[in-house]
């Protein structure tokens, strides 16, 4: 089952990468994916093990960003990759059947090649600009999600949508209905004054309306 929102690790001043996925999985985070840009192999593989520690305590999903040998290597619950990491497909030989493959998408065809890769969740980004990414891809903005859910839609196509980038609760309610399963979210967790506040906001707006006949 892939999480509704999956929670994205960056350092920042205070924190290492594990010490923001500490206090995310403490405000209840329960899917965190580890997101180490440059840094040296040993650094990025000892952020892994903590990390992956971290969710085990806190019972949940360990996600490692980029590297498919090294999810293998610390035993993480599965891989998100960008357009310029492994193929799914390869991935997937290396990770076997069960661990979870996610595949960074920009437009409609993008997510196309990654289901026909049998992903098991896409990341459709980015919703707007944000700072946690460097060389961001051509904004989305709502509009652009109800047209390429709508696409998916028509295609027939079921793999859960994961929207990112800048987005914060109250976009949430927006999204939701272009038929997206969840968000992916980094700074608006990572920097918010009340992390706990932050993340069941998100939930509370996650949640489909109840239904009124
Ligand atoms: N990919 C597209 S936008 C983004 C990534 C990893 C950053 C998401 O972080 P934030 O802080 O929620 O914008
Ligand atoms: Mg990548």
């Amino acid at each position: 089952m892939i999480s509704k929102l999956h929670y994205i690790t960056q350092e920042t001043a205070k924190l290492t990468h594990a010490q923001a996925a500490e206090a995310a999985c403490r405000a209840g985070a329960k899917w965190v994916q580890l997101r180490v840009k440059n840094q040296p192999y040993e650094v990025w593989k000892a952020l892994a093990i903590q990390t992956k520690s971290i969710c085990r305590h806190y019972g949940s999903t360990f996600i490692l960003n980029d590297n498919p040998a090294l999810a293998a290597e610390v035993g993480a619950a599965g891989v998100h990759l960008g357009k310029l990491d492994m193929s799914p497909a390869e991935a997937r030989k290396l990770l076997g059947p069960t661990k979870i493959i996610g595949g960074t998408a920009n437009t409609f065809e993008d997510i196309q090649q990654l289901v026909e890769q049998r992903v098991d969740y896409v990341g459709l980004g980015p919703y707007r600009f944000t700072t946690t990414k460097d060389n961001l891809s051509p904004i989305l903005g709502l509009q652009g999600y109800a047209a390429i859910l709508e696409q998916c839609k028509a295609a027939g196509i079921t793999t859960p949508i994961i929207a990112i980038g800048g987005i914060t609760a109250e976009d949430v309610p927006l999204l939701m209905p272009t038929g997206i399963h969840g968000i992916a979210v980094s700074s608006a967790i990572t920097q918010a004054a009340n992390r706990a506040a932050a993340i069941s906001e998100i939930m509370q707006n996650l949640q489909p309306l109840p239904q009124h006949n």
